[in-house]
């Protein structure tokens, strides 16, 4: 072994029965399928140590040399959601008008989304999310990150399944490019914006597409060698 290579004892806990697994599994799957993407939210606003909580979670990731090569950006300020959405539906504008492309746009047509992202001003935080492509010490030298991608969608994972656990619903919004985000929260060049995470309580009304109830069947997700 490397000499900077030092473990701890994990200390696990005594293993569960088969059945008690089972059952654990299935009513983690149960409370993950009552998590829906929604585009209507409260403004109901929501303290910032939930959103904490929920972040603190995320970073509890595993990621790549455990670099944790993320970054996230909680933004309640409403004049700050505002600019967001003023550039995001400039975007979306363009992406709707054929920019994305006339397949991208029929496969979007069954979700029901448009230009027009009132959530962003009406939800009480964004969480914005970067990925930083590389390290960079305190002298200003760079290092590499490994598996960037990977790590920041697992990390994202967590923080959806965190949310929903805590009885908010969020939103995965894409405007694209994102690049505006870097200069309006003031985040170095080395990070790359991936999502904007809507997050709130959903509006009474709320609805969500009965195309996202079409889940594949796990015999189709699942081979088992
Ligand atoms: N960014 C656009 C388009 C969009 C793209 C995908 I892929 C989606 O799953 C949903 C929307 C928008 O937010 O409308």
């Amino acid at each position: 072994m490397p000499p900077e290579y030092k473990a701890i004892p994990l200390n696990p806990p005594a293993p569960m029965a088969d059945a008690d697994m089972e059952r654990a599994g299935i009513d983690y799957l149960a409370k993950m399928s009552t998590r829906h993407t929604v585009r209507e939210f409260s403004d109901q606003a929501v303290p910032l140590p939930v959103i904490e909580a929920c972040i603190a979670t995320a970073g509890r990731a595993p990621s790549g040399a455990n670099q944790q090569p993320w970054h996230f950006v909680a933004v309640q300020s409403s004049e700050m959601k505002a600019q967001i959405r003023k550039a995001a539906e400039v975007e979306e504008e363009a992406f709707y008008a054929g920019g994305g492309g006339d397949e991208w746009i029929k496969a979007l047509e069954p979700l029901g989304t448009g230009v027009e992202k009132p959530h962003l001003t009406t939800a009480p935080w964004l969480i914005v999310i970067f990925a930083q492509r590389y390290g960079e010490r305190a002298d200003g030298s760079r290092y590499k990150h490994y598996y960037v991608p990977e790590s920041v969608g697992i990390a994202t994972g967590f923080l959806i399944s965190a949310l929903h656990h805590a009885g908010l619903s969020c939103l995965t919004h894409t405007p694209n490019p994102m690049k505006f985000l870097n200069s309006l929260l003031g985040r170095p060049k080395s990070e790359k914006p991936v999502m904007i995470l809507v997050v709130g309580h959903p509006d009474k009304a709320a609805v969500y597409p009965v195309a996202s109830t079409a889940k594949k069947p796990i015999r189709e997700i699942l081979t088992v060698r």
